[in-house]
């Protein structure tokens, strides 16, 4: 078997490292460990990789003791793809297209309460997809509200059903799971429910869930592992609180809920749990929704108290006991004041935790590899081709490092990532100016800069806010929630008046968002969208008639449509 050595420094000097080029030796001697020449088409079956690992025993220790590692003469695969989930998915995919080689590993580690779950990844399974299913089934609950001034008459009494809506949406989940697993097979990309791991250059082993171990190895791989939720590190957090990840297949209805944390996906499932009827406390230990405009999320904050959510302010929990066993059972929550020495004791059915994501990064083996992460967040660096320090190895989706947590932009960044590895293509994924939305139950859309960052970079007197309130007219007849919805651009006054930040409340938010982004892309100006003709009667019609600025600091209160 052929062996590549290792000198001290790191740098290779068997045979092969002389045929490289000189771009590839230097990165082979910047990341420590050898790149192997690019091969086309030199993949083979696994089993005569296994067989040569079989000669070492344990190639992991070989190369620790010894500087010894092992090296294949050809790969397994062209490219291995480590998690199943939107960036991965659509990252093998892609690569199917061009003939390549391709298999996926996908894992679900389950939660501390035993969750699991299909392929696809956080979003199909415990993210996007149920969150946004529970929230129509609150608007829904609304809606029926406003139907009886419509003239809707009902005869029973309205309940909601937890069992009900939980296996309507687990079925959903079930048919998205199934639908992954038939394309990958139609597309010829080979993929197993096993755990990846680095455990030498380009060679990982996957582990199942019978314990039961493979190497494969592959000319190129891409680590898109995303994320899991935090836990607070507390007494009875993992024993008795639970995550996102067991929310959406909860199998009783989690009754009077703590909602832990203050960020989008708190403040979410608070706003649906509200709206199906429960009694939701969300316990914040600073602001709402950092990093997101601070005047929207204030108003989303303050629509949410007036419609039935309860809030703790500055208070984090310190320990979690259960008073009474059940489904959902008991719990009392004792919280510490972050501003004093106050402590209090709260009594809840359910603790859910939503206070923030770990990347999936520790535990697959980058030290093996030489791949660096960010050692405090976990975080992989990347350059603008997702491509790490390791020139083989390319990461995509929640796990890089300052760029966004969104399924489409893990999709976007994985396809086109394959598309310049495999197909020539030279564009790369473009993070700015990428739409977003909360679904709280006042929907919140957003494009571009948040107020504050705008005046950070450009100077408050160089930018223009034009703002409005505006009242659906489907809201009109109900009457309610006069004055909620409001409506903000942010212009760049040096670069003719274009439009840097878009920002909008009300209903169908993201519907709203998306094709402003479109135009944000083209660089809209104010002018363009005062030119624009609004669609009557409509809530987007609102951004083509913005004439107050916040500075005039003139009435935005709306009477009537
Ligand atoms: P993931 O989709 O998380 O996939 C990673 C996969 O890799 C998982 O299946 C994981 O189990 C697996 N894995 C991990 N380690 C290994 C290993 N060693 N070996 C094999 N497999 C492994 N985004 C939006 O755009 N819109 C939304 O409305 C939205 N709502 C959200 C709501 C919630 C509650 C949450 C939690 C997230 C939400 N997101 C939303 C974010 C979105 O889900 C993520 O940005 C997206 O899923 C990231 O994709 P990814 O490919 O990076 O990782
Ligand atoms: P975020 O965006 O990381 O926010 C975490 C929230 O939890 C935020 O409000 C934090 O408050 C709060 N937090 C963090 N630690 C604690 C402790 N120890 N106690 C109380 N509160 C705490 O997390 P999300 O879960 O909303 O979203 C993460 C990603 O998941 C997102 O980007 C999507 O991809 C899906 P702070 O403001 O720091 O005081």
């Amino acid at each position: 078997m052929k062996q590549a050595v290792l000198s001290s420094s790191g740098s290779r000097v068997n045979g092969e490292a002389l045929k490289l080029q000189e771009g590839q030796r230097k990165a082979a001697a910047e990341t420590f460990w050898p790149v192997v020449s690019a091969r086309e088409k030199q993949t083979e079956d696994h089993e005569r990789t296994l067989k040569a690992h079989k000669e070492v025993e344990n190639p992991q220790k070989t190369m620790e003791v010894n500087g010894l590692m092992p090296l294949p003469d050809s790969y397994d695969y062209d490219l291995i793809v480590i998690g199943g989930g939107s960036g991965g998915l659509a990252a093998a995919k892609e690569a199917a297209k061009y003939e390549k080689k391709v298999m996926v590993l996908d894992f679900v580690t389950p939660t501390p309460q035993g969750n699991s779950w299909g392929l696809g990844g956080t979003c199909v399974n415990v993210g996007c997809i149920p969150k946004k299913l529970m929230h129509q089934a609150a608007l829904l609950g609304q809606a029926l509200q406003d139907s009886r001034k419509f003239g809707w008459q009902f005869t029973e009494e309205v309940k909601h059903n937890w069992m009900t809506m939980t296996e309507s949406v687990q079925n959903y989940i079930g048919s998205l799971n199934w639908g992954y697993r038939v394309a990958l097979r139609d597309k010829k990309v080979t993929y197993e429910n096993a755990y990846g791991e680095f455990v030498g250059p380009h060679t990982i082993k996957a582990t199942n869930k019978k314990g039961v171990e493979k190497l494969y190895t592959a000319e190129k791989f891409i680590i898109a592992t995303g994320e899991r939720p935090r836990y607070l590190g507390i007494p009875g957090d993992k024993e008795y609180c639970i995550s996102s990840d067991d929310l959406f297949s909860l199998p009783y209805c989690p009754g009077r809920t703590l909602v832990v944390g203050a960020s989008y996906v708190a403040l979410e499932c608070a706003g649906f749990l509200a709206g199906l009827g429960l009694d939701v406390t969300v316990m914040v230990r600073s602001i709402l929704l950092r990093g997101f405009d601070q005047d929207m999320a204030n108003r989303i904050g303050e629509y949410m108290k007036e419609h039935g959510v309860n809030f703790i302010r500055e208070f984090v929990p310190i320990k979690v006991e259960r008073v009474e066993e059940g489904t959902p059972g008991i719990l009392k929550v004792t919280a510490k004041s972050t501003t004093g020495n106050q402590i209090i004791e709260v009594e809840y059915d359910t603790v859910l935790l939503a206070i923030g994501r770990d990347p999936c990064t520790r535990k697959i083996g980058l030290d093996k590899v030489g791949v660096n992460i960010n050692e405090k967040t976990g975080k992989i660096p990347v350059n603008d081709e997702e491509q790490t320090n390791v020139p083989y190895i390319y990461a995509v989706g929640d796990i890089l490092q300052d760029k966004l947590e969104l399924t489409p932009v893990a999709i976007q960044a994985g396809r086109l990532l394959v598309r310049r590895l495999y197909a020539g293509a030279t564009t790369k994924c473009d993070y700015l100016n990428v739409p977003t939305t909360v679904f709280t139950p006042l929907e919140y859309g957003a494009c571009g800069y948040s107020e504050e960052t705008a005046v950070e970079k450009f100077g408050e007197e160089n930018i223009e806010v034009y703002h409005s309130h505006f009242w659906p007219l489907e809201w009109t007849v109900p009457s309610r929630d006069n004055n909620k919805c409001y409506a903000k651009i942010i212009c760049n006054i040096q670069d003719n008046e274009r439009v840097i930040g878009f920002h909008v409340l009300g209903p169908n938010a993201g519907e709203v968002t998306q094709g402003f982004a479109a135009a944000i892309k083209c660089g809209l100006t104010k002018e363009q969208l005062d030119s624009t003709v609004g669609i009557h009667p409509i809530c987007a019609e609102v951004f083509t008639t913005l004439s107050v600025t916040k500075r005039s600091g003139r009435n935005t209160a709306v009477s009537g449509c």
